[in-house]
C-alpha cells in the first residue's frame, strides 16, 4: 500500500507537494522523539476517486465538450471556508479556496471546535418546470483505497474523523452527522415559480462544521459535498436521491466539495480581524506573541 503512494500522488501536483512537505515533517519528528506515547498515524494518503467530481456525476467526465456549458446548469454552487485559518472567509483569496478545498488536509477543525462554511448559490436560469434542489452530504474517504470507499459503514466510522454540521452556531438544528447513517444527506428545495427570489429564506447561506472525533489515519478523510440540481415535476424526494445520478437530465447538476481533517486539538489561529465574523467557535484565544 505504501509503495504505491508516490505514483498515486504524482497524478496531481498539489498532492505531491503537500505529501513531500508532510513526509519531511514526519521524518524530522521521528528522529527527535523517543519515549512519546504512540500517537495516531495521520498521513496524507493517496488521491481517490472520491476526490474527483465525476464519481458523483458522470456527466462531468463523459461530456468533455460540455464541461463548461454553464447554460445547462440551473445555478452555480460554491462552498467556501477559512482554509488558511485567519478568521476571514474570502471568496477571492486563493488560500481560502480553489485547489486547497480538495487537497488534504482541506479545512482543519479541532475536536470541540466549530468553523463556519459559506454556501453560495448563483442562479443561471429561470425557464424550467419543477424544483431546484440544493443538497448537502457528508462521507468519509478511504485514502488507503483508490476507490475511496470503505468495506462497510462501521469500517468507515471507525477509520475516519467525525464531524457534525449545524445550521446555527448555538447547535440547535443538526443538519448532518458523519457517523449517523440517517444524517448523511440533507436537502432544500424550492419551486421554480419562486426561484430564485426566495433563495435567502430557503437555502442556508452559512452552516457550521464541528469536529467530534479526530481523523486517525488520513488527512482530508471527510468530504462535504454540495449540489444543485433540477427535480422534475412528479419526482418524490425518495426516488430523487437515486435518480439524480442518472445521465439523461434536462439540466446539469452543479456541485462543489470541500475536504476536512479533524485534529485532536484546534490549530492555533492568527486572526487578522480578531475573529469578528465568528468564523471559529470553541477555538482557544490566539496567543499574544
Ligand atoms: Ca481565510
Amino acid at each position: 500500500m505504501k509503495t504505491k503512494l508516490p505514483a498515486i500522488l504524482s497524478t496531481r501536483p498539489a498532492f505531491a507537494l503537500v505529501a513531500a512537505v508532510l513526509s519531511g515533517l514526519a521524518t524530522h519528528s521521528v528522529a527527535g522523539e523517543k519515549s512519546v506515547a504512540p500517537a495516531p498515524v495521520v498521513t496524507q494518503g493517496g488521491e481517490t476517486a472520491m476526490d474527483i467530481p465525476s464519481d458523483f456525476h458522470k456527466y462531468y467526465g463523459q461530456r468533455v465538450n460540455n464541461y463548461r456549458d454553464a447554460e445547462r446548469m440551473i445555478a452555480r454552487i460554491d462552498l467556501d471556508g477559512d482554509l488558511n485559518a485567519d478568521g476571514v472567509i474570502s471568496n477571492t483569496d486563493p488560500a481560502d479556496g480553489g485547489a486547497f478545498e480538495g487537497t488534504p488536509p482541506g479545512l482543519q477543525v479541532g475536536v470541540g471546535e466549530m468553523t463556519k462554511v459559506v454556501l453560495r448559490v448563483t442562479p443561471y436560469r429561470v425557464d424550467f418546470d419543477g424544483e431546484v434542489v440544493v443538497s448537502l452530504e457528508v462521507a468519509g474517504i478511504n485514502r488507503g483505497d483508490k476507490t475511496g470507499q470503505f468495506a462497510s459503514f462501521d469500517d468507515e466510522v471507525r477509520s475516519t474523523g467525525r464531524v457534525r454540521v449545524w445550521k446555527d452556531p448555538a447547535k440547535k438544528l443538526l443538519l448532518l452527522d458523519s457517523a449517523d447513517p440517517n444524517r448523511r444527506y440533507v436537502e432544500w428545495s424550492t419551486q421554480y415559480r419562486e426561484y430564485p427570489y426566495n433563495l435567502p429564506g430557503t437555502i442556508p447561506r452559512v452552516f457550521y462544521v464541528e469536529g467530534v472525533k479526530s481523523s486517525n489515519m488520513y488527512q482530508g478523510d471527510i468530504r462535504l459535498l454540495v449540489s444543485c440540481a433540477h427535480r422534475k415535476p412528479g419526482t418524490t424526494p425518495e426516488t430523487y436521491v437515486e435518480s439524480r445520478k442518472k445521465l439523461l437530465k434536462s439540466f446539469r447538476t452543479s456541485f462543489d466539495h470541500m475536504l476536512f481533517t479533524v485534529r485532536p486539538q484546534p490549530i492555533e489561529k492568527e486572526y487578522v480581524n480578531n475573529n469578528a465574523e465568528g468564523v471559529w467557535l470553541g477555538a482557544p484565544a490566539p496567543s499574544s506573541k
